[in-house]
């Protein structure tokens, strides 16, 4: 099944880059704190189980998801990470409430990431009810917190790798 072949939950752990050196941001949003706490977990031991030292991870909780592109600028501007993480659960409700948030989010860290030059990791489930989020936060579906950890080593490396020089990056 095509979407199965995209689970990065499932990836290849021996060719991710080693993230020893890398400093991250992971920024969490309060709201449905069960489920964005689970992707939390998930992120922040990819990161470790990849070589990165605690001391270089950084974390902060925002109320909302609607809060994340401005935590993770305030975050960003502390600590100048390679990457940062911005996890959220935005669950679809009687109202478009929902359209508004995510459109919001992930405009607002694509923003950030053009005009930084570094990446905003877009790790927000935009699910129908909360068995889909869950099902996406260490169920059925693997731990989107995980895959956005594996997104935001691999896109560190790509930043060091073209300031290096490679020729050939991310095959
Ligand atoms: N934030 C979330 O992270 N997930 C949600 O499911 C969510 N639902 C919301 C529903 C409504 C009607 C409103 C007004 C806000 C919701 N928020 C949610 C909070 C939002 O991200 C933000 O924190 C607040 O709107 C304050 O800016």
């Amino acid at each position: 099944m095509a979407t199965a072949l995209k689970n990065l939950s499932e990836y290849d752990e021996s060719t991710l880059p080693d993230a020893g050196e890398m400093i991250f941001g992971i920024v969490v949003a309060e709201w449905n704190a069960r489920i964005t706490h689970a992707l939390y977990e998930g992120c922040y031991d990819t990161l470790l189980k990849h070589g990165a030292k605690e001391e270089n991870i950084h974390t902060v909780q925002v109320p909302g998801s609607f809060e994340l592109p401005a935590g993770a600028r305030i975050l960003a501007g502390k600590h100048n990470p390679d990457a940062v993480i911005c996890l959220g659960c935005v669950i679809k409700g009687e109202t478009n409430h929902n359209e508004y948030i995510n459109q919001a989010v992930a405009s607002g860290l694509v923003n950030l990431s053009i005009a930084s030059g570094k990446a905003f990791i877009f790790g927000v489930l935009t699910p129908n009810d909360e068995q889909q989020a869950l099902d996406r936060a260490g169920g059925k579906h693997g731990n989107k917190g995980v895959e956005a950890a594996v997104t935001a080593i691999r896109m560190a490396a790509l930043k060091k790798d073209v300031k290096e020089g490679k020729r050939k990056i991310g095959f």
